[in-house]
């Protein structure tokens, strides 16, 4: 088998489609091979004395593991020197990440949840990282939070790696959505699978139903129907899957269809959902997107949303596009 490794993937795709700028290409680079770092520091696990608490809070109140505060470091130590961001925001810290001035600037904007899965950590069970690319708003000075706060409709590049039984990072820059499996002897990413594509119609869901009874009415509906099976309303039976993982349940969807929720819910009425817009929804959504999918909060096209601010929190409904419409019907009746 011939093997493309990421690096000529991106030379070519510049190449044929003029798609991936040099310097976006770099970006890439970079943060795939931070991707790697982490994938090593997550295999070690106890024998890298890497495991547990950090003992401190993120800015959404939750308990740090070592593990989210190292991947955290390892992406920023990564991407400052190479000249091609503005600044840097990540689900971990309270406040956007300017370049030092020591390094020159460039013209991308990268945002990333360092550790996606954080409760598995410790368990063995896939983790991983989901990164999000913005241009900087033309003319921009000092970097501001507000440079930030575009819908989804504008991110350049997206992706996620996985850091499972296997590491793999898939990616799409708006031209498809391709994924590249870790060579841990040769330390490269080869490109194991191109094009990937949702199937529109599914038999699994993924969703936490231990909050059942904090549901609002559509999605209690839709759950139940699912749950009815074949002498149901849907005809059919559905299985269920949840990893408490996004990025690898999503991985899941991305290969054989499905659809995630993790919607809003009565337990807290001002708050819309867990998951983030900025380093989880987005970049999720434009993956599933790229790769014939769909992503709402129920009422509206992900993509769409314009952030009000940078830790802000969003209902999340994505995968199979004849399902996720199904249940955003529900919404809007
Ligand atoms: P994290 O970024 O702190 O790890 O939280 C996000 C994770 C998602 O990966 C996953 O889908 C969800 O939280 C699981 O939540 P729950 O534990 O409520 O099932
Ligand atoms: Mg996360």
């Amino acid at each position: 088998m011939k093997r493309v490794s990421l690096t000529q993937y991106l030379v070519e795709e510049q190449r044929l489609h003029n798609s991936i700028p040099a310097e976006l290409r770099l970006l890439i680079e970079v943060v795939a091979r931070a991707c790697k770092s982490i994938s090593h520091a997550v295999g070690k696990g106890a024998l890298g004395e890497v495991l547990g608490s950090a003992g401190s809070e993120n800015v959404q109140g939750e308990v740090q593991k070592k593990l989210d505060v190292l991947s955290n470091e390892i992406l920023l130590e990564a991407n400052e020197w190479g000249g091609h961001l503005a600044a840097m925001a990540s689900e971990e810290m309270e406040t956007i990440h300017p370049i030092p001035n020591r390094y020159p600037k460039g013209e991308y904007m990268l945002l990333f949840d360092p550790l996606d899965g954080s409760s598995n950590i410790d368990v063995n069970v896939s983790i991983g990282t989901i990164f999000s690319v913005l241009k900087a708003p033309e003319g921009m000075g000092e970097p501001t939070e507000q440079a930030f706060l575009q819908p989804g409709t504008r991110q350049v590049a997206a992706g996620y790696a996985v850091y499972g039984p296997q590491t793999v990072l898939v990616l799409t820059t708006g031209d498809g959505v391709n994924c590249f499996t870790l060579d841990r002897e040769m330390g490269s990413w080869v490109l194991t699978q191109r094009d990937m594509k949702i199937p529109e119609d599914t038999r699994e869901f993924a969703i936490n139903a231990s909050n059942t009874r904090h549901w609002y009415p559509p999605v209690t509906r839709y759950v139940n129907e699912l749950l009815a099976g074949k002498t149901g309303p849907r005809g059919k039976d559905f299985n269920m899957r949840w990893i408490a993982s996004m990025v690898a349940d999503v991985h899941r969807i991305l290969n054989r269809g499905g659809i995630f929720m993790y919607p809003a819910d009565a337990r807290e009425p001002d708050k819309p959902g867990k998951l983030r817009l900025m380093y989880e929804a987005n970049p999720m959504a434009f993956l599933i997107e790229q790769a014939g999918g769909a992503a709402t909060n129920g009422t509206q096209r992900i993509l769409d949303i314009q952030p009000k601010k940078l830790h802000e929190r969003v209902a999340v409904f994505l995968g199979s596009k004849n399902e996720v419409e199904r249940v955003t019907g529900y919404h809007q009746q």
